[in-house]
Order: structure tokens, then sequence, then C-alpha cells
């Protein structure tokens, strides 16, 4: 497997409880580089677009609101099979199946508020990558 991209967003969740820097711990402790990040504060029109996939399931408008409660950063994370292996560091979506030392394991508090984002193929990692990055923010 070559060198592959995904994207990942720490949630308005990790923010407020200035969990960044023990977030990107986890994610450099597995082996991912954070080539790129910034930290923004997410329009409504930039949450809707992000999680449209989702916008017939009834949590979407919560989770609009969440995405744009505090600033969030998103980051582009770099590494063999960054893909798969970002969604493994991070735990199951929902935070009480989580397995034990994953992120959500260890910092999300629930369902909706569950500190991190993170791309679950190839093909959205490029899209989502285009909706928050220039090429010349991103340095390897
Ligand atoms: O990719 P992942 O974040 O693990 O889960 P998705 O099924 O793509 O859902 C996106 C996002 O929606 C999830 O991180 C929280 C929220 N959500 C929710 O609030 N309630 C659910 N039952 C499912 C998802
Ligand atoms: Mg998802």
């Amino acid at each position: 497997m070559a060198t592959e991209r995904t994207f990942s967003i720490l949630k308005p969740d990790a923010t407020r409880r200035n969990l960044t820097g023990a977030v990107n711990a986890v994610i450099e402790e597995a082996g991912l580089r954070i080539v790129g990040q910034r930290r923004i504060r997410m329009t409504k029109e930039q949450a809707e677009k992000f999680y449209e996939v989702h916008k017939e399931r009834p949590f979407f408008g919560e989770l609009v609101t969440f995405m744009t409660s505090g600033p969030v950063v998103v980051q582009v994370l770099e590494g063999e099979n960054a893909v798969a292996k970002y969604r493994e560091v991070m735990g199951a979506t929902n935070p009480a199946q989580a397995a034990e030392g994953t992120i959500r394991k260890k910092f999300a508090e629930s369902v909706g508020e569950n500190t991190v984002h993170g791309s679950d193929s190839a093909e959205n990692a490029k899209l989502e990558i285009a909706q928050f990055f220039k090429d010349s923010d991103i340095a390897a």
C-alpha cells in the first residue's frame, strides 16, 4: 500500500475541552503525519455541504448545529494506508462501542459529539481535502 492521505476534523467538543494536542498525540503515535492543519469556524453552509450524504437522517440538524457550535481543526493526515488506519485509530462512531485506546474511547462524550471525523474512503478523502485545503497549504 502506497502512502495515502485522509481528511480529519477535530470537532467542537475537542476544541472546547482543549484536547487538540492530546488528540494529535494519538494521531502521531499511530504513525500518521499531520501534513496540513488549520483551525476554523465552519459555516452552516460548509457543514451542510460536508455532511450532505446524511441530509435525510434524523440527526442531520443537530449534527450541523454541533459542527458550527465552536471552532474545529481541519487536517490532512498522511501515511501508509492512512484512510483505514485513521478509521481504526478513531474508533467506532458510538464511543460506547469504540475499542480501548482509540480516540473516541478516550475522549468522546456521545455519538453526536464524538471528537473526530475521518474520511471513509480514499475517493471521499480527496473530495473532503479539496473542500478545505489548497495544495499550497499542505506540506509533506
Ligand atoms: O464516519 P463516522 O463519523 O464514524 O459516522 P457517520 O455514520 O458517517 O456519521 C457522521 C456523524 O453523524 C457522526 O460522526 C456523528 C453523527 N451521528 C449522529 O449524531 N447520530 C447517529 N446515529 C449517527 C451519526
Ligand atoms: Mg462518516
